[in-house]
């Protein structure tokens, strides 16, 4: 297999490219996404887990940071996942000394008394909501204006792809590589730079640039409804694009559902109900705890 430009040793299939090639077509694409994001001059803060996909986005996003006249933060929520957040911690300490910017760690055993380990059932849903909420108050309170996130195109299509076989036409309407912020009710914008490159992209990137991250599953993604589909749905990279931008071009045709915000009577952030789904969460958890 031969690069498509200069015809040495390809390292990836598609596109056909040599690692030099590969290199520069990736830091192209991921520096038009920066204008695209039109986020010049912004303060944000990078969600890190010490995995491949979220390594590349901190580094990338240090090395153009003067270029965008960027204010840069890791911050790591250390769930409590056994080694797999251990080996993430670990990982994350080496990018955040690498590439010179603070890193904020969030303990959340220390902090709220639980980790993700003590949910027995479905970790995971539970998991995605603390995350959530955790990363969005943390933003709000320290004046970031976004938070940047290392979903890849495989994320994307697992996201539509659910919402689709779950008829989910309101959660379909989010997809996209940006949403802004909401500052009456204390939502931070979310930027997704790395939206139209696979795993396998990111990956590839990471080791040609010897980017430090911890490859390690979590031990609860087995049971993951997105690793099952993963298993069943092996498209193309090419199919997986025409498919996230086919989902951008039609979400304006979707029904706009109005969702009524409140702020939690509890916390004050933002929440569909009176009470939002992380202080229900947090309280039932204290409680078991004690
Ligand atoms: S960390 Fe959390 Fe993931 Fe582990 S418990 Fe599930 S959601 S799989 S990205
Ligand atoms: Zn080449
Ligand atoms: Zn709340």
């Amino acid at each position: 297999m031969r690069c498509q430009l200069c015809k040495k040793k390809a390292v990836i299939s598609s596109p056909k490219l040599c690692k030099e090639h590969f290199i520069k077509y990736y830091e192209k694409k991921f520096k038009e996404r920066l204008e695209k994001l039109k986020i010049r001059g912004k303060r944000i803060l990078i969600a890190v887990s010490g995995g491949k996909d979220s390594s590349v986005l901190a580094y990338l996003l240090h090395k153009y940071k003067k270029e965008f006249q960027l204010d840069l933060m890791l911050f790591y929520i250390d769930l409590g996942i056994k080694e797999y957040s251990k080996k993430g911690l670990k990982a994350v300490k080496i990018l955040s000394e690498l590439i010179n910017e603070p890193l904020q760690i969030y303990d959340l055993k220390a902090l709220h008394g639980y980790s993700i380990d003590d949910f027995h059932y479905k970790p995971c849903s539970y998991c995605g909501v603390i995350k959530r909420y955790i990363i969005n108050k943390f933003a709000f309170e320290n004046g970031f204006d976004y938070i940047a996130i290392g979903h890849n195109l495989d994320d994307e299509l697992f996201f539509i792809m659910n919402n689709l076989f779950n008829q989910d036409l309101h959660q379909l309407s989010r997809i996209g590589m940006k949403t802004e912020t909401i500052k009456e009710y204390k939502l931070i914008g979310r930027i997704k730079p790395l939206y139209y490159f696979t795993e396998k992209e990111n990956m590839l990137y990471a080791v040609l640039k010897k980017i430090p991250f911890d490859n390690t599953e979590c031990p609860h993604a087995k049971n993951s409804t997105q690793l099952q589909f993963k298993q069943n749905f092996n498209f193309s990279r090419e199919k997986k694009l025409s498919l996230v931008k086919a989902f951008n071009k039609i979400k304006k045709y979707l029904p706009k559902e109005e969702i009524k915000l409140n702020l939690c009577e509890k916390c004050g952030y933002a929440t569909t109900s009176k009470i939002c789904k992380f202080c229900r969460i947090d309280e039932m958890m204290r409680k078991v705890e004690k």
